[in-house]
């Protein structure tokens, strides 16, 4: 047999343009669901590489297509259907447009995106694209009047000031965001191996205040300090950068690091944000389908999306 087998036949799934198949919605100012999915395919790009993780939302969508004819069967992962009786569905608001050129054009069209979101009391999860994209979402949720803390869950801890010339590229996210006025808490889990930062970035990075958790300090004592660290009540801005993830799952992204997180301690974190506090905002990025070893990343990184979309359903009808 030269063909692989089809598990979409296999379940009946349909032809969908949509993540799982969801509603499709083209209008911010009338969106009604408790989560949306949002691509977000570039925005502030290095010149060395360019708008490298373009394809991660097309993929994602792609990747869970086999599933669309299941989206009312029981998730094990979740207890119960995805979107369980009393709670709205998650929609997909399709790509945001973007130009290779203009990239404060690319932060502005994603800022007001997410802010006419969040004001209709829509969780967004942004896909993206490289690790540039979060930066005007966070930015965006300063309308709100509100305070967050930010969990951080990445190989890499994004603090440079500026990187090849640009300030609000992928290194520099969560630096951007510690200058934020409304961002009170930043956790960081997942930090580990060689990548762009210094030594200096992570001294400035403890000298502000952000709580880390390294890959290997998880490996050694688990999640619960991390847990503890998430304040009860708090608004919850969640920035998955899937290389966080240990690349023998995720290996459809271009920051491959040895030593990352499983499926279930990326999972238990995002319930453990829903659990104590309140996800206010979710972004996962460095989505590259390229990169992809026959399926596996866009499969991890896809079901993962689908159970943050559950368990923001849960929290929105307060289940
Ligand atoms: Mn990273």
């Amino acid at each position: 047999m030269n063909e692989k087998p089809d598990l979409g036949a296999l379940f009946g799934a349909t032809n969908a343009d949509t993540f799982f198949g969801l509603e499709k919605c083209d209008d911010f100012d009338a969106i009604d669901a408790s989560s949306a999915f949002i691509g977000a395919p570039c925005a502030t790009p290095y010149g060395s590489v360019g708008a490298y993780a373009q394809n991660g939302p097309s993929s994602l969508r792609k990747a869970i297509a086999s599933l669309t004819a299941n989206i009312d069967r029981h998730n094990f992962d979740l207890g119960g259907p995805t979107f369980p009786k009393g709670t709205k569905r998650a929609v997909d608001c399709g790509d945001l447009s973007w130009s290779e050129t203009d990239f404060a054009s690319n932060r502005q069209v994603i800022r007001q995106c997410i802010s006419k979101i969040v004001a209709r009391d829509v969780v967004p999860i942004l896909i993206g694209g490289d690790d540039s994209v979060p930066i005007p979402m966070i930015d965006a949720l300063a309308d709100t009047g509100e305070s967050y803390t930010i969990l951080q869950i990445d190989a890499h801890i994004d603090w440079r000031d500026s990187h090849m010339g640009e300030t609000h590229g992928l290194s520099s996210t969560m630096r951007r965001a510690s200058e934020m006025k409304h961002i009170e808490k930043i956790i960081q889990i997942g930090a580990r191996g060689i990548g762009s930062g210094h030594s200096d970035d992570f001294e400035d990075a403890k000298n502000w205040g952000v709580k880390f958790f390294t890959g290997f300090d998880v490996y050694r004592t688990g999640l619960t300090p991390v847990i503890q660290e998430i304040d009860i009540d708090s608004k919850i801005i969640l920035c998955i950068d899937i290389d966080a993830l240990d690349p023998a799952i995720t290996p459809n992204t271009i920051g491959r690091t040895p030593g990352g997180l499983s499926y279930y301690q990326v999972l238990e974190l995002i319930l453990a944000a829903a659990d104590r506090g309140h996800i206010a905002a979710v972004d996962f990025v460095e989505i590259m389908p390229e990169m992809d070893i026959d399926g596996i990343g866009g499969l991890n990184v896809s079901r993962l999306v689908a159970a943050t979309m559950g368990i923001i359903a849960r929290q929105q009808a307060k289940i």
